[in-house]
């Protein structure tokens, strides 16, 4: 176990938020359900289509201190919230793209920006998801994907002068603790690029923390290396726990409903005893739980998602060890 990696082993708790324009259709589109933060691709949005959300996206009860202070009460010691998902929009003011919060919508303030002070003046770490596939950079069309919309899309180009640079200037500007990767199941994607990519980011901030989906060496769903030198310096099992202890460094992520993103119809809470009974779980198995809110389009973490994590909370200060 390295010094580097302490605090998050110490950590047991964090709170993703998936948030984004997504957020806006609330997973419904022409009347018809599905998708959530994949709504772009589940009802094959075209570009042009899907940017008008952009312009929509105003979520002016957005009170980051009250976020960091939902969190702080439910015993949350980290926030992963997406920088930018897969539909490729960035939720921080970004030199590199108008597609982002500040020039594309109405909204106008950087999102990351106020979540990351929020964090820090809370004692809080902050973090950060972002996803390596983007249906929106045209250079980054997948080979298969529906928005291909390019006919010689440059993944290499893509890679050297957006996404690195997008990273390191998220570094730069919000200081995250973490970068949570995800999409690295393109086919552009490889395992020698997962590596580059991974020191690139250590070289930038040493004491960086990065998860095994920068590389392609997670199995499937489970999200546990396939082989031991893979990149990334913790595994990622999505939506279960492992059968067993054992691992050196891993995060059960998990949603508190059935969607990652905002879903307007999706009601599906996890009572506050199965969230609990998981967070024991998967803590006696030295791992982390990294419990995920999506919300809405005006800025709020649905109140049912608010009342479990406090619910959470108050179990944790009566039954956690110091
Ligand atoms: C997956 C993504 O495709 C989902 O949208 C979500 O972000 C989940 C945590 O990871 O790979």
């Amino acid at each position: 176990k390295t010094k580097r990696m302490q605090w998050w082993d110490d950590a047991t708790f964090g709170m993703f938020i998936h948030w984004g324009i997504y957020s806006v259709p609330a997973g419904e589109y022409n009347g018809k359900g599905g998708g959530a933060e994949w709504i772009m691709e589940t009802h094959k949005i075209p570009t042009a289509e899907y940017e008008k959300y952009a312009a929509q996206f105003n979520p002016q009860q957005f009170d980051a201190k009250q976020w960091v202070e939902i969190a702080k009460n439910a015993g949350v010691k980290y926030i992963v919230i997406t920088s930018k998902h897969h539909d490729g929009f960035s939720m921080w003011d970004s030199k590199l793209t108008k597609y982002d919060i500040m020039d594309a919508s109405p909204f106008k303030r950087d999102i990351l920006k106020e979540l990351s002070d929020a964090c820090k003046a809370g004692g809080i770490k902050f973090a950060l998801y972002h996803s390596i596939m983007d249906w929106h950079q045209p250079d980054a069309m997948s080979k298969g994907s529906i928005h291909q919309n390019t006919v010689n899309p440059d993944f290499n180009k893509y890679r050297e002068e957006y996404l690195k640079p997008q990273l390191a200037e998220l570094i730069k500007k919000y200081d995250p603790a973490i970068l949570w990767f995800d999409g690295e199941w393109i086919p552009e994607w490889t395992e020698a690029q997962g590596k580059d990519l991974y020191n690139y980011l250590r070289n930038i901030k040493p004491s960086l923390i990065i998860n095994n989906r920068v590389g392609k060496g997670r199995d499937g769903m489970q999200g546990v290396k396939k082989y031991k030198d893979a990149a990334g310096d913790y595994d990622t099992p999505e939506q279960e726990i492992l059968a067993g202890a054992g691992q050196d460094y891993w995060e059960s992520c998990m949603t508190i409903n059935n969607n990652w993103g905002y879903v307007k119809a999706d009601h599906n809470w996890k009572s506050s005893q199965t969230l609990i009974d998981n967070l024991v779980d998967i803590t006696a198995k030295g791992g982390n739980y990294l419990l995920n809110v999506g919300p809405s389009p005006e800025g709020l973490i649905p109140g049912p998602s608010v009342e479990r994590l406090k619910e959470m909370g108050d179990w944790l200060k009566v039954n956690k060890e110091a």
